[in-house]
């Protein structure tokens, strides 16, 4: 598997060849920790195995000249329509009572925001959250409301429990024994972020949330902040793993206010990783969940950083794509 420090050599970056980083801060110390990591665009950074295809479609529409808003969404739409990934979309677990409910959020470099949660039978909700932003003055729709204006907006309904995952819940309903795992068994949202060439920042996270959780549960992915947050002067950042860890310290807005106050978009994904760690490490129940953070800055900074061993990203810049070990806090 290929490490941080391999892929930084297959692309021919050492240290001569890190862009110089323009002057944004007043403090020296400062501009000095954010000349790392930086590549030009268009860039594309995403999570998990399932980030590779999302960003060659991201990457397609950046290279057209379209904007970071359309690559971000045509991007995770990829992933939104495979039935065979587990956690996004069409084919996504059902929660305690069959239902498969989607949480999706949407972000453009003018800081707009969209979002859906507990949104059922459409097969976009990244679609839908995008059309919340831009088409009614409100940033989230959730439930039923949300599916009436999608189907307003022209979606088609559709069932989101395929055979496959019908059969694999009436199974784990035998018991109904709520344990969620670790990493990507059950944590593969998808969180893609992309700068395009006028470095114009977007993101866009879209999940179906933990597998079998209670009927009515909204994770992270939606909440503006939490699963997701852009600010086009500054950076972005979006999340995957337990969404109650990131919510309750607001992780993806923390990762961009650290960018803002000079660090490194790594040194932030760090930082709000080890919060998560310092102030729940010890409730048994927060205890050994995956927490993985992604950021791209807008002078092309990317960092990346999770709880535990597992978690992987996807890497698209100069022609090359590829999956990248995160590196994590607790090295097991
Ligand atoms: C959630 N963060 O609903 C999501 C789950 C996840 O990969 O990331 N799955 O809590």
């Amino acid at each position: 598997m290929a490490t941080r420090r391999k892929f930084l050599h297959n692309l021919g970056l050492g240290s001569a060849a890190l862009l110089t980083a323009p002057k944004l801060f007043a403090n020296q110390e400062i501009e000095k920790r954010i000349i790392k990591n930086q590549f030009l665009p268009p860039i594309v950074i995403s999570t998990w195995s399932h980030g590779i295809p999302a960003n060659t479609e991201a990457i397609r529409v950046l290279k057209k000249g379209d904007s970071a808003l359309n690559a971000v969404e045509k991007g995770v739409r990829v992933v939104e329509a495979d039935p065979d990934n587990h956690s996004v979309g069409i084919g996504g677990f059902p929660d305690a009572s069959g239902h498969v409910t989607l949480d999706a959020s949407i972000m453009d470099h003018k800081g707009q925001a969209g979002a859906v949660c507990y949104l059922e039978d459409i097969v976009h909700p990244i679609s839908v959250a995008r059309k919340v932003m831009e088409e009614t003055p409100h940033v989230m729709l959730s439930g039923v409301g949300a599916l009436e204006f999608a189907i307003k907006q022209g979606f088609d309904r559709q069932k989101l429990l395929t055979p496959k995952m019908e059969k694999i819940w009436c199974k784990w309903a035998e018991t109904a024994e709520y344990k969620p795992e670790v990493n990507f068994e059950n944590h593969d949202t998808i969180g893609l972020l992309a700068l395009d060439k006028k470095k114009h920042l977007a993101g866009a996270c879209t999940t179906s949330g933990m597998a079998y959780k209670l009927p009515g549960r909204v994770g992270d992915s939606p909440i503006i902040g939490a699963g997701l947050f852009v600010d086009g002067e500054v950076g972005a950042a979006t999340a995957t793993g337990m969404g109650e860890l990131m919510m309750k310290t607001v992780g993806s807005f923390l990762i961009v206010e650290l960018i803002r106050n000079g660090y490194s978009a790594q040194e932030a994904c760090e930082i709000a990783i080890k919060r998560i760690w310092d102030r729940y490490s010890d409730d048994q129940d927060s205890k050994y969940f995956q927490v993985g953070y992604l950021a791209l800055s807008k002078d092309g900074d990317i960092g990346a950083y999770a709880i535990l061993p597992g978690f992987q990203y996807a890497l698209a810049v100069n022609g090359e794509n590829i999956l990248v070990d995160s590196d994590c806090l607790i090295k097991e």
